[in-house]
């Protein structure tokens, strides 16, 4: 059948090159989780994932074009859809008009519909007979409804969240491009706790719309562990996690009932407030859910006292005790407020730093268009006329609007200055990753609850993955404290795990001279940061539509559109590794099967085994 639909990205890169860092907004590893922290450095992928949360769940057949080059998007466009959809961050407003003006001229029966940020954001600043020569619809809201009515499709159809493209990270000179070991899947959107900055509360009218039930969840990430090999995490996108205790305790009971249990590792978002409604033993019961990771809006020192009631509560308190729980987090911190003093910003980032988070994303406010916040702003003559879109981003200038306290330079420098202190003051984030793995395996063990045997042995391999990065951190760490810092890290391995194996220790000394020549080709460079950061590639989806595909099946398959032999090169070497290390892996417990070894012995051949397959993730 032919398709009905053409979803896509904004053609790339207009929008995605324009921040302060010059890296892809899609590396969420340098650019907002780890940045400055020199060798170790992480860079992230993630796929766009609105496309396919609607297109699996129209009827209609839909092709979808993530990061196309303009090249790609115009030709698609031409072929004359009956509707074109298009998914806009602020940032990328200007690209997306762009777009529209194309397929007005390419194809002028389609309608066109824009969704995202970036409409809640056109919404706001250009009246409807402006929005006209450009769109015929904005979607503020929930977008598969929206689709389903504008098609004439039932809105009542049952809906299916599931099959997302992983992502992952990867650091560049150790593996060049990053492997899919981060599974994803949405389980609900909005958020009602209606801070004035945020972009999320305002675009679901301060309601948590709920996609998928704690079963189905629980179902789908057992799926994705059984299909997709060598996934570390699952991460689970919705705004707050904790905010319904139930819930998240319905999922966690289902997923400990699944294949997988415990041995799933789970990366929500949460809020500090909604974690105290979980009354006693609220740290225990969060791990018992199989939750590995969190994002953590710190925003501020000051935001309970400034009126964001989500912050209320004993933030360090959480920070620790997660951590207690070897539950890693990612502390996101904001500055630029109106409250904000050249003095006590200082005082802010002091306080964000000594919670010692896993990894942080320290931004600028950002008035995104459409918040309260903006409103305000825009009320009291502090937001200029023509709106910068391209700055207007965690990273950006915000748009050129007004700082009370700041010039927005200011807040870059602080911004940089605070990634490069905590690096200074932590060390790697992978290697703090390793110090909560360790403090989980120790709490796992220690409860004596045989629920949580999976967990701590899933703590136990991430560790001994982990650990073939601690020579090059004891080595090549920021400074002295940091490097005896890691010189204790390694003891504590050895006491809690173990002597690292011979096959560690031989792959340890590879990733260190791996990173001894990086070290050197930067020097010689005189560059302090990798900055050959692959751009995101061109993929075409095609959807089938919801009524053409059995239920647990793939709803999408998809190409390539950019020629790219280094990768190619690159993913079939991998891939072939790959295979090899699970060959290796059956043949060690075959063997030790045969010859039923002595446990220790058996300790050795598996964990070679088992570090090997922690580099098995694919590369499509
Ligand atoms: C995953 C994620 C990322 C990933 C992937 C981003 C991407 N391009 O998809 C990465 C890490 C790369 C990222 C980067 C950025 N992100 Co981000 N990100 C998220 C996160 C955690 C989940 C988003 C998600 O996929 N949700 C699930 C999908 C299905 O929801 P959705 O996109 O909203 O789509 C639904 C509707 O909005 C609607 N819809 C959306 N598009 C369209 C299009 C059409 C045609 C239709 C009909 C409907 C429709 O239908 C969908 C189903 O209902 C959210 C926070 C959160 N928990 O939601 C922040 C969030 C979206 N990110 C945000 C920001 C600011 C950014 C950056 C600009 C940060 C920066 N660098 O400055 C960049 C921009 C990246 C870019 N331009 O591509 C903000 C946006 C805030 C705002 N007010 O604008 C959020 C809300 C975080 C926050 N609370 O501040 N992000
Ligand atoms: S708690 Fe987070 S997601 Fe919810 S409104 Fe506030 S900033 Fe937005």
């Amino acid at each position: 059948m032919k398709p009905r639909v053409l979803l896509s990205s904004p053609w790339y890169p207009d929008g995605y090159r324009t921040q302060a860092w010059d890296n892809p907004v899609t590396d969420f590893g340098d650019l907002q989780f780890t940045g400055h922290q020199d060798l170790f450095t992480l860079h992230g992928h993630m796929h766009e994932l609105f496309a396919h949360v609607i297109a699996q769940n129209l009827r209609a057949p839909t092709v979808y074009l993530e990061y196309p080059r303009k090249e790609h998007f115009l030709e698609e466009a031409s072929r004359g859809y009956e509707v074109v959809g298009i998914h806009l961050f602020y940032n990328q407003v200007e690209a997306a008009l762009d777009m529209c003006r194309a397929v007005r001229q390419r194809a002028p029966a389609s309608k066109i519909v824009l969704g995202g940020y970036g409409a809640l954001g056109i919404a706001e600043m250009m009246s409807p007979d402006e929005v006209k020569p450009f769109a015929d619809h904005l979607c503020l809201g929930e977008g598969i409804t929206f689709m389903r009515k504008l098609l004439g499709e039932p809105v009542s159809d049952p809906l299916a969240i599931s099959h997302m493209p992983p992502g992952g990270m990867t650091l560049p000179w150790h593996r060049k491009y990053i492997a899919e070991d981060v599974g994803v899947v949405v389980a609900s959107l909005g958020c009602p706790y209606g801070c004035d900055f945020c972009g999320t509360t305002k675009m679901f009218n301060r309601r948590r719309v709920v996609l998928l039930t704690p079963e189905q969840l629980a179902k789908e990430v057992e799926r994705i562990y059984e299909e997709q090999p060598g996934t570390q995490l699952v991460a689970v996108y919705e705004e707050d996690s904790f905010i319904d205790p139930e819930y998240l305790e319905a999922f966690g009971e289902a997923l400990r009932k699944t294949s997988i249990g415990l041995a799933a590792g789970l990366w929500v978002l949460g809020g500090v407030r909604s974690i105290q409604q979980w009354g006693d033993k609220r740290f225990d019961r969060i791990a018992r859910c199989g939750i590995a990771s969190t994002f953590l809006g710190v925003e501020s020192k000051f935001a309970p006292l400034e009126g964001y009631p989500k912050r209320e509560g004993n933030i360090r308190e959480v920070f620790e005790e997660l951590h207690k729980r070897g539950i890693t987090t990612t502390g996101a911190w904001v500055c630029g407020w109106d409250f904000h003093t050249r003095a006590n910003v200082e005082e802010d980032l002091a306080f964000l730093l000594s919670l010692k988070p896993t990894m942080h994303q320290l931004t600028t406010l950002c008035p995104f268009p459409g918040t309260d916040l903006f409103r305000r702003l825009r009320n009291e003559g502090r937001v200029p006329e023509n709106l910068r879109w391209q700055d207007l981003s965690f990273f950006g200038a915000g748009g050129g609007v007004r700082y009370k306290n700041f010039e927005s330079h200011e807040l870059f420098e602080l911004i940089h200055r605070g990634y490069r202190q905590s690096y200074e003051l932590w060390g790697p984030s992978l290697m703090r990753f390793l110090e909560v793995e360790l403090n989980g395996y120790e709490w796992a063990l220690s409860t004596g609850d045989p629920v949580l045997r999976p967990r701590a042995e899933l703590h136990r391999r991430t560790a001994m993955s982990l650990c073939l990065f601690l020579p090059s951190a004891v080595e090549l760490a920021p400074n002295g404290f940091v490097r005896r810092s890691m010189r204790e890290l390694a003891s504590r391995y050895e006491r809690v795990i173990g002597r690292p194996t011979s096959m560690q220790q031989m792959m340890a000394t590879m990733v260190l001279q791996l990173a001894r020549r990086e070290r050197k080709k930067r020097l010689e460079l005189g560059r302090d940061r990798y900055v050959a950061i692959p751009d995101p590639r061109a993929i075409r989806y095609r959807f089938a539509g919801s009524a053409n595909v059995r239920p647990g099946e793939r709803p999408w398959t998809s190409e390539h559109l950019d020629a790219a032999p280094d990768y190619d090169r690159f993913r079939r070497r991998h891939n072939v590794t790959r295979h090899v290390t699970a060959a290796v892996n059956q043949a060690a417990r075959l063997y030790d099967h045969l010859t039923r070894r002595s446990e220790p012995e058996r300790e050795v051949v598996d964990t070679a085994a088992e570090v090997l397959s922690a580099f098995a993730a694919p590369i499509r």
